[in-house]
């Protein structure tokens, strides 16, 4: 009934680009009621939709047998980072069957509970609190930005509920406590691959203009990233241009940094801001290189520049061509569902719950779950979780002592549009 729910109202956010909340379209992209209709069609627009039977599930579950063990996810089902969250949200129901399918936590099913948080940090605390203290949940996936998870994962962490942050990239998100740890990587490792490329591409890159959305923690984070490795490198780093996320005119950022005259542009912002950044830059003649950061990495940013997406280089967390029998069983289970390989946020977020299910596996055997009561197999699974090592889409990864993922590979990959509203991310490293 519930994942019934979610899901129509998925579809609604496909069909409406929102899911009760302004259009992305709408309020950022200068969209027209055209273009909502079109990226209604889209087949690269985000389309959350099967992913996996009803039939199978209902099979599956038969086998499995016990309490469910609940377990929130807290993304972005509303609202213009609901253009990031959406892939999450996909990602995490993929893992619930997915997992439920080979048994479960030892034979009990784990039961995902999605919350959305919206795009804000009030959104997301509220999310944590319903979760920890309604659906008494054993842990947390989420939320969507580093913005949120700096109000809502301390809550979680004086609360003695395990953490996993799914997309948090930001410097500092495994400080804020024990219990928060994170299976994205942070920008400081993955930014610096995407300049990398962008001067294979033009080795006369010189002058480089950068810049981000200020009232944002990821953007912020991320853009120091980029500014110090512009710098190492030897190159010119022009006068920083700030924006904010809710921004949907960049004449001033575009024009000033044309006059700066660079060959790389590069955009630290969310999917809605960032892409209308990368629009108004071509719209204005930048013909140059851009780097997009974390924020514009999802085929929902399509519809927000077009074919100005074209060419934009993104650095990657996740890449659909590992070659590895849990990403390739992960990739069929996603293009069962979807038009298209899977992108980083959904692998994540598929991680963050399979990482869960196996630390709680670990807790069974070694304790045996029923024999510990809720505040103790919270801080159990908190153990577990930091001590294991897992095999996943993202590649193998650990965690620091701080909660800080271990990964070893990352990528890069470049926007090629075909149309409008259509294209796909193509890897060049
Ligand atoms: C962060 C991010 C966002 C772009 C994830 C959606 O990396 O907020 O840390």
């Amino acid at each position: 009934m519930r994942r019934g729910t979610i899901s129509i109202c998925l579809l609604l956010a496909t069909l409406l680009a929102a899911c009760g909340a302004p259009s992305p379209t709408d309020s950022a992209a200068g969209g027209s009621e055209e273009a909502t209709s079109e990226e209604a069609t889209s087949e690269e627009a985000s389309s959350p939709s099967e992913d996996g039977s009803p039939a199978e599930e209902s099979e599956s579950a038969a086998e499995l047998s016990g309490e469910p063990i609940p377990l929130g996810v807290a993304v972005a089902q509303t609202g213009n980072v609901a253009l990031l969250g959406q892939e999450q949200v996909i990602g995490a129901e993929i893992a619930e069957a997915f997992f439920n399918e080979r048994g479960g936590v030892n034979g009990r099913p784990i039961d995902v509970l999605l919350q959305d948080t919206a795009g804000d940090e009030a959104g997301a605390s509220n999310a944590f609190n319903t979760l920890i203290n309604q659906n008494e949940v054993v842990g947390i996936v989420g939320p969507t930005l580093s913005q949120q998870a700096f109000a809502a994962s301390p809550i979680a962490d004086r609360a003695g509920v395990p953490v996993l942050g799914p997309s948090n990239t930001a410097a500092g998100i495994p400080e804020i406590g024990d219990y928060v740890a994170r299976v994205s990587a942070p920008v400081s490792v993955v930014a610096p691959n995407a300049v990398e490329v962008a001067l294979e591409q033009d080795p006369d890159i010189q002058s480089v203009s950068v810049a981000y959305a200020q009232n944002d923690a990821f953007s912020t984070s991320e853009t120091g990233t980029f500014q110090a490795t512009v710098t190492e490198l030897g190159l010119t780093l022009n006068p920083v241009q700030t924006f904010q996320t809710t921004d949907t005119d960049f004449t001033s950022q575009a024009s000033t940094i044309i006059g700066q005259n660079p060959q790389l542009v590069i955009v630290s912002g969310l999917a809605a801001d960032g892409g209308n950044l990368v629009r108004q830059l071509r719209e204005l003649g930048y013909a140059g290189l851009i780097i997009g950061g974390n924020g514009l990495n999802t085929a929902n940013v399509f519809t927000v520049c077009g074919l100005l997406c074209d060419g934009v280089i993104i650095a990657q967390a996740y890449s659909p061509e590992l070659d590895s029998d849990i990403n390739a069983e992960f990739v069929e289970a996603y293009t069962a569902g979807q038009d298209r390989n899977p992108p980083q946020f959904s692998a994540q977020a598929f991680t963050g719950v399979q990482v869960f299910v196996e630390a709680l596996i670990a807790v069974d055997d070694d304790q045996g779950l029923d024999s510990l009561e809720l505040p103790e197999l919270r801080t159990a699974l908190n153990e577990a979780i930091l001590a294991g090592e897992y095999d996943t889409p993202l590649g193998p990864i650990s965690f620091t002592e701080e909660g800080e993922v271990n990964q070893e590979q990352f990528y890069v990959a470049q926007i090629e549009m075909e149309d409008e509203q259509t294209g796909s991310f193509t890897f060049v490293r």
